[in-house]
């Protein structure tokens, strides 16, 4: 051991800074780090010191171990970006890549026009949680318990009493419970059912609304929904309403419009019927405000609900909803 450790150091970095290839700094590491290297044979010769040395020894030796094998590590790094870029793997005059500007979905965009014309109409939007207990889900919606009318909607059961919603309504319940009428509110949201084909996803979104007054009759969710049809497609539009049913509203509507392709000739779109069914509707059941706590005999009012998948697809001529979730840009830059 003629030489200090720190001289040899010293020397092995400028043979690594003097080094012009990867070859040369594979060689210095051999000499240096290798099994015969001669950092590694100052290491072995550490316990032929005087005891007392050792320990401040063995520390320099392995300091400047570590040191060198940083250093070649680093050069190494550097010839290796270097190599890339004269291998051409890196052309610097390639002009960048755009990042485009985003732009909302087009079931945001339908979702905002529907809350748009029902603002304009004096409805205030409430929003609130997807996963609902079977009380605010069914029970306060005038299901019972067993009711046939839940199997219309093939629900998702976190537990015996949780589930995901299967319609916005359970938040109007939770809005009647908070405020007495007069009431005008519309509830944009994600609803779950367990169903999937060209027409139906597990997942989509709804608008709800609900108008609760004292006075307010079938004539005035007539003249609601007809106004927003109107603003929603042509001003134009014939609109009819067919009777139906649904366990929250007594009597029950089906709101249809003359179908946007054929103009009611009868298409495939419209199943020939020249129809298309865009909406469901009802004046509030009578049980609901007894749930909610209203004075019994004050107040009637009216519910709306509409699928918005259904209503981009008619808006848009769309004819699989599946085609909103796939994330196809090609797609999506369309609206
Ligand atoms: C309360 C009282 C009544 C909301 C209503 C419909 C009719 C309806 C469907 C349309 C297509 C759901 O997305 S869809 O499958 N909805 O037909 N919804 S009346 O009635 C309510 C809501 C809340 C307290």
């Amino acid at each position: 051991m003629n030489k200090s450790i720190e001289q040899i150091m010293q020397e092995a970095l400028k043979e690594i800074k003097a080094a012009t290839d990867r070859k040369t700094l594979e060689a210095i590491s051999i000499r240096y780090l290798g099994r015969k290297g001669i950092i590694t044979h100052f290491l072995r010769n550490i316990s032929s010191l005087p005891k007392e040395q050792r320990p401040a020894a063995g520390k320099k030796a392995n300091q400047a171990k570590q040191t060198l094998e940083k250093a070649i590590a680093q050069a190494v790094e550097n010839f290796k970006r270097q190599d890339r870029i004269e291998d051409g793997g890196i052309d610097v005059s390639l002009p960048g890549r755009p990042s485009l500007p985003g732009s909302l979905h087009p079931i945001t965009q339908v979702t905002n026009e529907i809350c748009d014309i029902f603002k304009h109409l004096g409805f205030d939007v409430a929003e609130g949680p997807e996963v609902e207990t079977d009380y605010y889900n069914f029970e306060a919606l005038n299901f019972p318990k067993d009711h046939p009318a839940r199997d219309m909607q093939d629900t998702f059961f976190v537990s015996d009493t949780i589930v995901l919603r299967t319609h916005t309504s359970p938040l109007q319940i939770r809005t009647m419970e908070k405020y007495a009428p007069p009431l005008r509110i519309i509830m944009p949201g994600k609803v779950f059912r367990c169903d999937s084909d060209l027409t139906h996803t597990p997942m989509f979104n709804q608008v709800e609304g609900l108008l609760v007054d004292e006075n307010v009759s079938f004539g005035d969710l007539k003249g609601i929904l007809t106004v927003f049809v109107h603003q929603m497609f042509d001003p134009q539009t014939s609109l009819r309403f067919r009777p139906s049913f649904f366990p929250f509203t007594e009597p029950s509507a089906e709101v249809d419009i003359l179908c946007v392709i054929c103009r009611g000739k009868g298409c495939r779109v419209c199943s020939q019927t020249g129809w298309l069914e865009i909406l469901g509707s009802g004046m509030v059941h009578p049980a609901l405000y007894e749930n909610v706590g209203y004075e019994a005999g004050r107040y009637t009012g009216f519910a709306f609900g509409m699928g918005v998948e259904r209503i981009a697809m008619l808006k848009f001529g769309i004819d699989d909803i599946r085609k909103f979730f796939e994330n196809d840009m090609r797609f999506l830059w369309q609206f």
